[in-house]
């Protein structure tokens, strides 16, 4: 396994769509537990290959609490086939982000079909922590970041913040 350079945003390829995946072969499977390995590292409760600058439709999830075993779930050509009328608003944060937070409103639960690691069709229902993360991730896959669900205000606020984050960064 290695561990991936997390893109952080602006970055064109963080605002790409993401190509489907012909078959989940070795080359899948291989991306994906690299994936899995960054974010554990990172850590983080979610990956999705744009943010490691590979613009294919693949994405790593695993949200349970630190005291439990892990679960990760890997899931390529992710399709959204229900989602819930029911909203529900979360503190969102992504690794393409740093340090930046913010609430966004989702419906508050999801069906989802897509491969996995097998090249095999599953469907999964999400709600909770679980809905919210699925869904910040299939937005990657299509060049959504979280703060593109916020007003143009707020985005610009943390937009500032997050450059600000970078230079002192690239001076630290
Ligand atoms: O680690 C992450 N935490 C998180 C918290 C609330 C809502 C979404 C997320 S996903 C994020 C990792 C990430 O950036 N995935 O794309
Ligand atoms: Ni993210």
């Amino acid at each position: 396994m290695a561990k991936l350079d997390i893109l952080i945003a602006p970055d064109r390829r963080l605002k790409t769509k993401a190509k489907p995946v012909g078959q989940v072969d070795d080359r899948v499977r291989k991306l994906m537990d690299d994936m899995l390995e960054t974010m554990y590292a990172a850590p983080g409760i979610g990956l999705a290959a744009p943010q490691v600058g590979v613009l294919e439709r693949v994405l790593v999830i695993d949200c349970t609490g630190k005291d439990e075993d892990n679960n990760p779930v890997r899931m390529v050509n992710p399709e959204i086939l229900w989602q819930s009328d029911t909203l529900n608003s979360y503190e969102e944060g992504c690794l393409s982000l740093p340090e930046q937070f913010a609430e966004v409103t989702r419906p508050d639960a999801c069906r989802v079909r897509y491969l996995d690691e097998n090249n095999r069709a599953v469907e999964m229902s999400c709600d909770g922590l679980l809905a919210t993360c699925v869904q910040h991730e299939i937005d990657h896959l299509n060049g959504v970041l979280f703060v593109d669900h916020l007003s143009a205000l707020k985005r610009n606020i943390i937009m500032r913040k997050l450059a600000k984050w970078k230079k002192a960064q690239d001076e630290a």
